[in-house]
């Protein structure tokens, strides 16, 4: 089974970073320059071989650039859920939180599932508002652990998203059958 799962937020909040730690597609340095991402950039994620080998997962590493918003729903499409990525330290990332929930239209039911994850030097928790307001919310500190609890944190969300695409797999099923 593929999940698709968007990261989104807004330029610099660190996604394409974290992007790369979970997928282990890039060697963690200290020596990135920025560069901003065009449109999107798709990342194959597979899952510990503790949690399942039943799954892997497409991460959308999507661009924060306004000039991105018209490709939006092409990157929605299909897609299971959405990991939001803001540098709590800065009041405008927080407060592009409401845009960004856009992202979460159109999942499939069943899907209520959203993470928000915490980057810089801010607060741990902040204060978000419409879709993103009962998301859990991670604090990242890959300098801490070098990114062990973010593998984890992102790894467990997964799975919870592939059980909840296990149960609508077999809610079809039923319902094909004629079993409610
Ligand atoms: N260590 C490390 N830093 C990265 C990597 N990719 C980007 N960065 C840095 O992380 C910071 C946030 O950039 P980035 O993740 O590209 O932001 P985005 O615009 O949200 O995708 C910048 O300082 C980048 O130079 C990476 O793979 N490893
Ligand atoms: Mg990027």
């Amino acid at each position: 089974m593929r999940l698709k799962i968007l990261l989104v937020g807004p330029c610099k909040s660190g996604k394409t970073r974290i992007a790369n730690l979970v997928s282990e597609a890039v060697e963690e340095n200290n020596e990135f320059e920025y560069r901003p991402t065009h449109g999107v950039r798709i990342l194959e994620y597979e899952p510990p071989s503790s949690i399942s080998s039943k799954w892997v997962a497409e991460l959308w590493d999507c661009s924060g650039d306004a000039k991105c918003e018209s490709c939006w729903p092409a990157f929605q499409h299909g897609a299971h859920a959405a990991i939001l990525v803001i540098d709590s330290s800065k009041p405008d990332h927080v407060k592009s939180a409401e845009k960004f929930s856009q992202m979460l239209a159109n999942r499939p039911p069943g899907f209520n599932h959203s993470l928000v994850l915490l980057t810089g030097n801010g607060p741990s928790s902040v204060k978000l508002t419409g879709a993103w307001a009962d998301a859990k919310q991670f604090k990242v500190d890959i300098a801490k652990d070098g990114g062990q609890a973010l593998r984890r944190e992102v790894a467990s969300f997964m799975s919870d998203l592939a059980e909840a695409s296990w149960a609508s797999k077999d809610r079809e099923e039923f319902s094909l059958i004629g079993i409610n």
